[in-house]
Parts: structure tokens; C-alpha cells; sequence
């Protein structure tokens, strides 16, 4: 246990993020422990400090890490001291889901990613001796270095040799989610048009891979005219704000009906404007972040009769080790341009990169935390 590191410490939503010195446990034979360069900041890390999620606080978070291999424990076979590689959420590798490559729906999900310790209640990091609450997602990459398992660590393809692992530390969460909603789970079929509720990272991902599956036309609502404005650029044909009546001129602009419904707000009754709007066989996903107390109407004549679908969808249904090369293929092609959506903020800056994501001023805000 002699690997020191800087770790940013969450202690809740009443104090800033605090960057102090940690150290890391041994590597067990499946883990790497990997020097961070990057780290996305999602709003799943805020829900965290809010308390909103049931992780145990203080914690050190961050699950949208890229950095170097720097060692590897003797099973591991994903990658290599040296290796450059992305990082994304745990799973258990053995249940009914994993079986089936779905890891996103782990039934070991939370010990494997919320629980502030490995699976077996181990801790990962220490500080002044103590264990601090960390293997975030399997990963906890607010630090400088992080220990991740065979399981949630991609090695970037040599495709890739040139894109900067800064850029690509954000692929394993928001933007694999909503691109992964499109093409894995909904499928989205080319020539039907979609409906994308929500232009933030999620949202615009999903909007960027409505283009490469060929719906049309593909519709963003939001209630920020600059995200709009993001949207269209990114493969958005058609975009209105939220706060004029979007139901109406999405009906207007498509009597049959829509092929997909896309929610990213978690908003019931965003949900179930979008659910009204689905033409027979239309499918209505659903990703946002919702009150946990809340319950979703459907009129069930038209639920069975149009054998239209609401769908759950966690993580895109993504399986890393095929989707994360898929997704950076398509950014090298230039197909997934989500370069557009990042601000880069320095380590130390944590606490304003927060605040610029919370402020709606940053799609996408990226740690820089060590160099390549
Ligand atoms: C996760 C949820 C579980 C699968 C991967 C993505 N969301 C994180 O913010
Ligand atoms: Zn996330």
C-alpha cells in the first residue's frame, strides 16, 4: 500500500470538493490501477453530493475516466502497462444479465458501483489511514490515480492513437447512454422520425446517432435556444423549445405519428406527451433521472392496440468491450463529433466545472488531471 495519489473528496452538497492525499490499496489480481489524465463530470456524480442516490458519503467520485495503465494485476488480459485506456461502470461478470452481455442491468450492480468499497466491502483508497469511500463505478477517477477492474476498463484502439485521451474520457457514460439508446436498444430504423426530449449530453448523443441510423425527420426539444441551436448541428432537421407548445408542432409535423420517442429529462408529463405522440409500433425510451415517487398514465387500448413499447433503458444497453470501440470509430469518422459538447477545466477547478454544468453554461465538463 504505498501509492500515493490527489484525490477531490465529496463530503455533500454544503462544502466544495476538496482535492487532498489518499493511497491507494493493493491491486487484486482482476484490477489495473491507472494514472488518470481526464475525468468527465456527469450529473450522476451531483446526484451523489446531493444525496439523491444511495452512495455513501465522504466519497471520492468520477466515473468518466481516461488515463495510462501503470500496473496490472496478474489476471488481468484487457490491457497492459503503457496501454491507453477509458473507463466506464462495473459489473459482476456472472448473473443473468452479464451472461448475456448486457452489464448495464448487472443484478450486482450497486456493490459493484455504489457502494463505496469492492464487492466484497474492502475499500480501495485510504486516507490518514483511514478508508474513504471510493470505487465509484468501479473506477473513482476525481483522482490522479484510480484502481479499475478487467471489467470496466477499455483499451483505446490504436485507430485512436491520435485523439487525445481527454476528449475520449467522457465516452463511457452520457454519451455511450443516448447513442446506445438509439442504436442498441431502440434500434432505430432509418426513414422514421424520432423525437429527442432533452438536448444535454445524453440527448445531443442520441441525436448524433439518429443521424448515423438515418431517421428522419429528427426533432429536438429542449427549453435552451443554444442547446437547440447545438442540436441542429449535430443532425437535429427539426428543433423546438419546450416552452411553446413542442407537442403540437411535433403532431403537426409528423400526423402519423412518431417511430421513437427519446426522454432524457425524467419528467412525467415530458414522458407522457411523448408517449401520445407514437405512431403504431413506436417505441417510447426512457433514460432521464426521475422522482423516484413518480408514476407514468397510459391509456392501454392504444398501449396494446398500436403495440407500442415504453422502454426502460440503463446505460444504452452498452456492452463495453464492443460498443466503446464502435462509438470511437464513428468520432474518428467524424460521425460522433462530441468533441462540441466539452469545456476542459484544470484538476483544481472542479468546483467551477460543476457549476458551469449546473448553470446549463457546459454541456460537458472535463478534468484535466494529468498529462498524456
Ligand atoms: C450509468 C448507469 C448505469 C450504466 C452506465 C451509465 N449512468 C451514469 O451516470
Ligand atoms: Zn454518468
Amino acid at each position: 500500500m504505498n501509492i500515493h495519489a490527489q484525490a477531490a473528496i465529496c463530503r455533500g452538497n454544503t462544502e466544495p470538493f476538496r482535492i487532498e492525499d489518499v493511497v491507494l490499496d493493493d491491486l487484486r489480481p482482476d484490477e489495473l490501477r491507472i494514472r488518470v489524465v481526464a475525468c468527465g463530470i456527469c450529473h450522476t456524480d451531483l446526484a451523489v453530493r446531493d444525496e439523491q442516490l444511495p452512495v455513501p458519503l465522504p466519497v471520492v467520485l468520477g466515473h468518466e475516466g481516461a488515463g495510462i495503465v501503470e500496473a496490472v494485476g496478474s489476471d488481468v488480459t484487457v490491457a497492459a502497462p503503457g496501454d491507453r485506456v477509458v473507463m466506464s461502470f462495473n459489473s459482476c461478470g456472472h448473473c443473468p444479465s452479464c451472461a448475456v452481455d448486457a452489464p448495464t442491468y448487472c443484478y450486482e450492480f450497486f456493490p459493484h458501483n455504489w457502494s463505496g468499497t469492492r464487492a466484497d466491502g474492502s475499500a480501495t483508497l485510504y486516507r490518514d489511514g483511514k478508508p474513504v469511500n471510493a470505487n465509484f463505478f468501479g473506477q473513482s477517477s476525481f483522482a490522479t490515480q484510480a484502481i479499475a477492474h478487467q471489467r470496466n476498463v477499455v483499451k483505446v484502439p490504436a485507430s485512436a492513437a491520435d485523439i487525445p485521451l481527454e476528449r475520449l474520457a467522457p465516452i463511457g457514460c452520457g454519451l455511450m447512454t443516448g447513442a446506445g439508446a438509439v442504436l442498441r436498444a431502440m434500434k432505430v430504423r432509418a426513414g422514421l422520425p424520432i423525437a429527442v426530449f432533452g438536448a444535454g449530453t445524453v440527448g445531443i448523443a442520441a441525436i448524433m446517432a439518429a443521424k448515423i441510423a438515418g431517421a428522419d425527420p429528427i426533432i429536438a426539444v429542449d427549453v435552451h435556444e443554444s442547446r437547440l441551436a447545438l442540436a441542429r448541428e449535430l443532425g437535429a432537421t427539426h428543433s423546438f423549445n419546450a416552452r411553446e407548445d413542442a407537442v403540437g408542432k411535433i403532431r403537426e409535423l409528423c400526423p402519423q405519428g412518431l417511430g421513437y420517442a427519446f426522454d432524457t429529462t425524467g419528467i412525467n408529463t415530458v414522458i407522457q406527451g411523448a408517449w401520445g405522440l407514437l405512431a403504431p409500433m413506436g417505441i417510447c425510451g426512457i433514460v432521464g433521472a426521475s422522482d423516484p415517487a413518480a408514476q407514468l398514465t397510459f391509456n392501454e387500448a392504444e398501449f396494446m392496440g398500436g403495440g407500442r413499447r415504453v422502454m426502460g433503458i440503463l446505460g444504452g444497453d452498452s456492452d463495453l468491450v464492443t460498443f466503446l470501440p464502435e462509438l470511437i470509430e464513428h468520432h474518428i469518422a467524424g460521425r460522433f463529433p462530441f468533441e462540441r459538447l466539452i469545456r476542459y477545466f484544470e484538476f483544481d477547478e472542479i468546483n467551477e466545472a460543476i457549476e458551469a454544468s449546473e448553470s446549463g453554461e457546459v454541456v460537458k465538463p472535463v478534468l484535466r488531471i494529468g498529462t498524456e
